[in-house]
């Protein structure tokens, strides 16, 4: 299987993408990317490493604004190794290198620690403690620090809570019976002791699964936004320059299996979007706690089931979405337009089983390529934009 496909890439166009009347022209092969266009060529780039793959995560850790790839695993040893691929910024990547990655975990938090624009990596240990890995703006990561989160970390994010200019460590995990969320405040060499704030018993229905960091309430601090494994209604720990309170019911957020804060239309302010699962569709909401209201709906009945990577695929600045199945081949992408709503525009072969996905624009025409974790052929393939 796999290798003997040949190009084993196919766009599925759907006639609407590229032949329209609508001014400017939508047209695939032409290297401007235009909305509206969700165009991929037969071109893949396949690489595979000497472990195990389990995670991949492109972000640029460089800081070179060209985005890198990082892919992490385990050795014949059972220990956790990674290897970064440089971006070039021309669609390639550099030859790999040891990432200089050890942890309990392959399956990293992204974050920008110490402000410098390189994406740095939060890393679970085997106890109570995380690693942060400073990238050190060449591709590789400083030796880590050990943050103590005082929690089995489930769930984690990088993010200058207080906004004191230094990423902090939020961790959501286990502490004994509890689930609790905890807060470590960066600072100039290190992170202060963590404060835990309980929030449930463990095995409560209403216990939270994960979080999402954005502001909600007016004080323009990050709030986080629970998640929980079934509908239910989203509830939120208000955060401020000394971390984050207690937990409250919000009854003005969705019930929502899923919630996030993201940008959906590129304007810099971040809206709130909610996976729900019956019925089966996504739903985005703007404005803080006390304004919030619906801005769009999308029925997702087709990819309920399956998981998404967001993206810009068509250089519009608003969000896409891209749902996958693991051990699936291929991936279904949706077109965002900007005010809530998707509109599936096109599926791709990738060729394999995709078990994870990124959407990034690896050779800066401005649409995304496809970064595809194809784990069961020893690595990732990327299927290039053509816009
Ligand atoms: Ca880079
Ligand atoms: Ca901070
Ligand atoms: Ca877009
Ligand atoms: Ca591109």
């Amino acid at each position: 299987m796999g290798r003997g496909l040949g190009p084993a890439v196919l766009a599925l166009m759907g006639t609407s993408a590229c032949v329209s009347r609508v001014l400017p022209a939508r047209q695939c092969g032409d290297g401007h990317a235009v909305a509206g266009e969700a165009c991929f060529g037969d071109t893949a780039l396949e690489l595979a490493v000497d472990y195990v793959p389990l995670a991949l995560r492109v972000a640029d850790f460089d800081g070179d604004d060209a985005p890198d790839v990082l892919l992490l695993g385990v050795d014949a040893a059972g220990a956790v190794t990674a290897t970064m691929h440089a971006g070039q910024g021309d669609g390639t990547l550099a030859a790999p290198r040891d990432a200089g990655i050890i942890g309990c975990s392959a399956h990293p938090a992204l974050g920008d620690a110490n402000g410098d624009g390189a994406i740095d990596l939060l890393v679970d240990a085997c106890d109570d403690t995380m690693l942060v890995y400073l990238a050190d703006r060449s591709g590789g990561f400083s030796a880590p620090r050990i943050v103590d989160v005082d929690l089995a970390t489930q769930t984690s994010a990088i993010a200058d809570v207080d906004h004191d200019g230094i990423g902090d460590v939020v961790a959501l995990g286990l502490q004994g019976e509890q689930v609790a969320l905890a807060w470590a405040r960066g600072t100039a060499d290190g992170f202060e002791a963590p404060r835990v704030r309980v929030l449930a018993t463990s095995g409560d229905p209403g216990a939270p699964t994960g979080f999402s960091l954005g502001a909600l309430d007016d004080d323009g601090y990050d709030d986080a936004l629970l998640a929980h494994a079934s509908d239910a209604a989203a509830e939120l720990v208000r955060g401020g320059p000394d971390g984050f309170g207690a937990r409250e019911p919000a009854p003005q957020l969705p019930s929502a299996t899923g919630i996030a804060v993201l940008d959906l239309d590129g304007n810099g302010a971040r809206e709130l979007l909610a996976v729900q699962s019956v019925p089966a569709q996504l739903v985005a909401y703007r404005g803080t706690l006390d304004t919030l209201r619906r801005a769009g709906t999308t029925a997702i009945e087709s990819v309920h089931d399956r998981l998404l990577a967001g993206g810009d695929i068509d250089g519009d600045d608003r969000l896409d979405l891209g749902f996958f199945a693991p051990g699936e081949r291929d991936v279904q992408l949706w077109l965002g337009d900007g005010r809530g709503g998707w509109t599936r525009r096109a599926t791709v072969d990738v060729g394999v089983g995709v078990d994870q996905l990124a959407l990034a624009d690896l050779d800066g025409d401005g649409a995304a390529e496809l970064v595809a974790g194809t784990f069961s052929i020893g690595g990732i393939r990327i299927i290039a934009g053509d816009p």
